[in-house]
């Protein structure tokens, strides 16, 4: 059924929540773009499987897998809007609030649609470990992509992403910024990747990840396994070196490739209306 939400409104009280000076480095932003696409990136399509319907990880089964650990602090920031605008779904707020923050972060503008359900059909739910694992290569990143439906260029696109945010040691293990400004949207996780001294650091708890010492910002930077995997293959490399030259066609490719995730797992008639509200696939498909 469609809703009559102010989908303008809604976008204006999302972008008014991003600044949270007793949160990480003062905004929401990067968590709620970590959630928008962890609510996605189950998709299967194979079996047609999880997608950013159903909004599952407000649920033990799948908010519970360790790869969402700290995510939870992404929904409760959002529980007022949802208090707000109680007939806009879950699926929607979580990834219109990826949108929202990536562009009040000086991200580019990403075509956003609603109509996703909350509705979970337990015997389809997603098996956890479907979300990239950073201590992988290569090979693993290709087939946790593939899987979803993206090539080698938009899996380069995609970890782009990694300009926002940080890595909690009591969330994923791992520790540390990928850039100096992590509430700024830009290509520089790109240019820092090609330019500096990436040396091997392993922390306490053991897990292994990359960094450098910035002297200027007295900073140490990181990054992880996969995100240095890209480095080491050609396929992937060429597409490191387009986006760190070229920041327009990397914010471009960036939008395009955003919006395609937030997408998996619907399905959609002509419209634009979501069939599949009941979040079982597998009739829609002619
Ligand atoms: Fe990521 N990511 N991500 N990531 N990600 C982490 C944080 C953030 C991987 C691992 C991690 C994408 C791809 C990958 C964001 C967006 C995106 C953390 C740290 C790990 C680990 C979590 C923590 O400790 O809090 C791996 C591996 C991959 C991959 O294999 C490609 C993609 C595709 C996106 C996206 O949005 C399109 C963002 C944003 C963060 C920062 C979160 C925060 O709280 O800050």
């Amino acid at each position: 059924m469609t809703k009559n939400i102010d989908w303008s409104a809604v976008r204006k009280d999302i972008a008014s929540l991003l600044h949270q000076p007793e949160y990480d480095d003062g905004s929401a932003g990067p968590v709620l773009v970590r959630l928008a696409w962890h609510s996605a990136g189950t998709y299967d399509a194979e079996s047609d499987t999880g997608g950013s319907n159903g909004a599952g990880m407000r649920y033990e089964a799948e908010g519970g897998d360790p790869a969402n650990a700290g995510l939870q602090h992404a929904r409760v920031f959002l529980e007022p809007i949802k208090s707000k605008y109680p007939d806009a779904t879950y699926a929607d707020l979580w990834t219109l609030a990826g949108v929202v923050a990536i562009k009040e972060m000086g991200g580019p503008e990403i075509k956003w649609q609603p109509g996703r359900t909350d509705y979970v059909d337990d015997s389809k739910l997603p098996p956890r470990g479907r979300l990239p694992d950073a201590a992988q290569g290569n090979d693993h990143l290709r087939n946790i992509f593939y899987r979803m439906g993206f090539n080698d260029q938009e899996i380069v696109a995609l970890s782009g992403a990694h300009n926002l945010g940080r890595c909690h040691s009591d969330r994923s293990g791992f520790e540390g910024a990928w850039v100096n400004n992590p509430t700024r949207f830009s290509n520089t996780y790109f240019n820092l990747m090609l330019s500096r001294t990436w040396k091997e650091k392993v922390l306490k708890n053991g897990n292994k990840q990359f960094v450098y010492y910035d002297e200027d910002a007295d900073e140490e930077l990181m990054m992880l396994p996969t995100d240095l995997a890209l480095l080491s293959d050609d396929k992937f490399r060429k597409w490191v070196e387009t986006y760190a030259k070229d920041k327009n066609k990397f914010f471009e490719d960036f939008a395009a490739v955003f919006e395609k995730l937030m997408e998996l797992g619907l399905v959609r008639d002509e419209t634009g209306k979501v069939l599949n509200t009941d979040n079982v696939r597998g009739g829609y498909h002619s």
